[in-house]
């Protein structure tokens, strides 16, 4: 195996996803399971970047992640409350907050990376629009009532491997492995 990066989130599903990306690029996502302080900010490029000067000080590079769904039709909420919301409400009940025609929306990653004194960010997004109703049981969060533009079933409804290819943290995944390609880690 390559070189090894520490991925701090407290988020199962988006470990297997990085690591899908990853893999086969040549690094090892080591999954360091832990609930990072977020802090309250209207960007997910804030967020990341808060976490990642909250992660523990490491010789291996680290990385975190934030991300969100955008819906248009609610001024972009839930966006950086993603996490809270789906806590709070359910699938259930942000499928009841989306009423009208238009159900578009989008997911957002930023995938923030650290080594040494050098931190970078990467960012993916996909358009789509809200299921009607909750569809297939792959992935986690809201996955169930998300439909990429140019589909037809939900990102639940699809295999690992074909929602890493359009997927946003897909995007900014493989964005981060074609970095670290070109700027291998020195040690500290
Ligand atoms: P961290 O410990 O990394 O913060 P988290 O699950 O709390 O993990 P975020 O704070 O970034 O993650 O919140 C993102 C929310 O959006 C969370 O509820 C996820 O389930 C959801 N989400 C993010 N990416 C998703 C995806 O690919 N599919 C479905 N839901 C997703």
């Amino acid at each position: 195996m390559g070189p090894r990066v520490d991925f701090y989130t407290s988020n199962p599903g988006k470990v297997r996803e990085l690591q899908a990306v990853l893999a086969p690029m040549g690094y090892a996502v080591r999954w360091r399971k832990e609930e990072l302080t977020e802090p309250q900010a209207d960007t997910l490029e804030k967020v990341a970047a808060f976490k990642l000067l909250n992660v523990p000080d490491s010789v291996v590079p680290v990385i975190v992640e934030d991300s969100g769904l955008f819906i248009r039709s609610l001024g972009g909420f839930p966006g950086v409350y993603s996490a809270y919301v789906l806590r709070t409400l359910g699938l259930p009940g942000v499928l009841r907050l989306v009423r009208g025609p238009d159900r578009t929306a989008e997911f957002r990653a930023v995938v923030g990376y650290r080594a040494g004194g050098v931190t970078h960010l990467f960012s993916g997004r996909v358009r789509g629009s809200i299921a009607h109703r909750s569809r297939g049981k792959n992935g986690f969060g809201y996955d169930p009532i998300f439909i990429p533009e140019g589909h037809q079933r939900t990102t639940g409804e699809m295999t690992p491997e074909e929602k890493n290819r359009l997927s946003h943290r897909g995007i900014a995944a493989r964005k981060l492995g074609r970095w670290l390609a070109r700027h291998p880690a020195s040690p500290d």
